[in-house]
């Protein structure tokens, strides 16, 4: 049988990084079918060009797999791909909570033939079986013979065929210039941002995440060797095609065990398996001084640091009381004292947020390294604590607000300020921070290193502001670089004429003065 696995758009922004779902599904699926991936964010599909494409390539079962914000596109897509005839299964962190409305049990229309619940490695298996044999069933959930919920263990984690998947649709560098950029430093005609897991579950349970009910406070891990080999095997196929392989380690918290995170960075050290990487990691994880140095060492870039707020109050509401304010500039510094940056998020509309907000945070984050801050709304995830808390409390504007998904919008009222001033604190946020002035002065900050870290925060902020004022046509990517041409000029000169000054970093010059190979640009999508 031909299965087709699809990943909708989230119709804001063209995803830097495919869903590692789909290629372990892929992974686990047994012998003799073939499996074809399409996410839409890097092949756009509209439903009529869906259903098409699945009955041209006689296709058999279809799995979608999406989150909240891009749930209303995907019924769209399984209702066209159903309307053809081919069975559509589901699965993925909305419907598990919302398998009614998958179903269509709670009075409104049947998007999905079946419905995989929670973590679906063993059940997935089973699906393409019942699918061959004719027998499919409405819900598939993961329990072991007792019907007590078993949460898949990391032990025996499958093989990712890396060397053999086709990853046309994820490459990062324009066709145009990949024959012209193999030619550049170690090749890089090929620019990819793959994400692995090293482990799952998270148990702090913040109120308005997903992962705490969703995986399990229960933390389980691949062995190191299983991820060393993972990484070894990227790699591989990089050099094979001349072009680069960056990693974003999805892990809700990376470090959330530190002593085996930092066995697991010695191990890659050690196995020569070093790649760029991004991770995620909690703030009150990156006190320690030996992980940082090994996060530098094992190749970590970029961390990705759920900061929320600056005020204790507003993380105490939605318990996260662990994260620290106080400590969010020794953290900043301890990591870009060896060259790691981080991507800081950040919450508005907090109960105890009043307008303004934004501007004191800008006030603390322009004291920090430069980063890419990234700022969102307090959003009612369904089956979290915070949607049930606001629902007790008649505090939803839009209690199904996934059905009619709008970018950047509330859907309940703040408790000090109205919805309206909460969005324009976002907008604040994010033209503050990605202003052609706000990028100029980030490079600036960063005079005493290297041109190569430069470029490299210049691009990546670049490439964030895409997440808040889209940049999908040709013409918004031009209008970009006018308005940067400044900071670009700048860049450019000092890439052909060189600088005068020697860098003022010490730890970024070599015994005998010359400063170390700047990285090439452009690892720092992520
Ligand atoms: C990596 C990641 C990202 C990446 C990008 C996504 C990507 N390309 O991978 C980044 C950092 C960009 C990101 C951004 C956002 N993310 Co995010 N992200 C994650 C994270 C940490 C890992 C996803 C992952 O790969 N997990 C590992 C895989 C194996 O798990 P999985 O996807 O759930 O798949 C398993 C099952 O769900 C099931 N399954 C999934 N799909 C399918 C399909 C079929 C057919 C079947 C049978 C089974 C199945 O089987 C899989 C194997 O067991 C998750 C948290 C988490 N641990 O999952 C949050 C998570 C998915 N993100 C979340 C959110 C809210 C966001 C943002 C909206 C945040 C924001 N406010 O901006 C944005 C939106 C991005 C967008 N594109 O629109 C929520 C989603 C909750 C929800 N109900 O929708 C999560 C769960 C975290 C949370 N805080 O609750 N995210
Ligand atoms: S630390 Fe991160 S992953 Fe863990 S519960 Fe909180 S928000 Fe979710």
């Amino acid at each position: 049988m031909r299965i087709l696995l699809y990943n909708p758009d989230n119709g804001v922004t063209r995803n830097f990084m495919p869903h590692l779902w789909m290629f372990l599904l892929q992974a686990l699926t047994p012998a003799g079918h073939e499996v074809l991936l399409i996410d839409g964010n890097a092949q756009p599909m509209d439903e009529t060009q869906i259903a098409q494409y699945v009955l041209d390539q006689n296709i058999g079962l279809v799995g979608i797999g999406a989150m909240t914000r891009m749930i209303a596109k995907a019924y769209r897509i399984a209702d066209a791909i159903r309307a053809v005839g081919v069975p559509v299964v589901m699965g993925g962190p909305h419907v598990t909570e919302m398998a009614d409305e998958a179903l269509g049990r709670d009075g409104g229309p049947r998007h999905a033939d079946a419905v995989a619940l929670g973590e679906a490695d063993e059940t997935w298996p089973r699906i393409v079986d019942d699918v061959v044999r004719g027998q499919l069933k409405d819900i598939y959930t993961p329990v072991d013979e007792t019907g007590k919920e078993r949460k898949p263990s990391l032990k025996d984690y499958p093989v990712i065929p890396w060397q053999d998947i086709d990853l046309d649709q994820f490459n990062l560098v324009p066709k145009l210039a990949t024959s012209m950029l193999q030619k550049v430093g170690e090749g890089w005609g090929t620019f990819r941002i793959v994400p692995v897991e090293s482990g799952r579950g998270c148990p702090y349970g913040c109120e308005f995440c997903t992962v705490t009910g969703f995986f399990g406070d229960s933390i389980r891990f691949r062995t190191n060797e299983s991820v060393v080999n993972e990484l070894l095997l990227l790699k591989k196929r990089a050099r094979s095609e001349k072009g680069q392989m960056a990693v974003f380690f999805i892990d809700d918290n990376f470090a959330i065990n530190v002593k085996r995170t930092k066995s697991l960075l010695r191990d890659i050290i050690a196995a020569g398996a070093q790649v760029h990487w991004v991770a995620q990691i909690s703030a009150n994880l990156l006190r320690d001084e030996e992980l940082v140095d090994l996060i530098a060492a094992s190749g970590g870039k970029w961390i990705f640091i759920g900061m929320e707020s600056i005020d204790p109050a507003n993380l105490k509401d939605v318990n996260k009381g662990f994260n620290k304010p106080g400590e969010y500039a020794a953290v900043l510094e301890r990591l870009a004292k060896r060259n790691v940056y981080a991507i800081t998020s950040f919450i508005f509309g907090m109960d105890n947020d009043t307008t303004g907000v934004a501007e004191r945070t800008l006030e603390q984050v322009r004291t920090w390294p430069p980063g890419l801050p990234i700022f969102g709304l307090l959003t009612p995830l369904p089956a979290t604590p915070l949607y049930k808390r606001l629902e007790a409390a008649g505090r939803l504007t839009r209690p199904k607000h996934w059905q009619e998904f709008i970018p950047f919008a509330m859907a309940h009222t703040p408790l000090k300020m109205t919805i309206e001033e909460a969005h324009a604190e976002v907008n604040y946020g994010w033209s503050h921070s990605y202003s052609p002035e706000a990028l100029e002065q980030a490079v600036d900050s960063l005079d005493d290193q290297p041109l190569g870290y430069r470029i490299n925060i210049f691009l990546a902020r670049v490439c964030f502001r895409g997440i808040y004022f889209p940049m999908m046509g040709r013409l918004a990517w031009v209008r970009v670089i006018a308005e940067n041409r400044r900071t670009i000029f700048k860049l450019v000169k000092e890439a052909v004429f060189g600088r005068r000054s020697r860098p003022r970093n010490p730890d970024l010059e070599r015994p005998c003065g010359d400063v170390v190979t700047p990285e090439v640009p452009g690892e720092a999508s992520a």
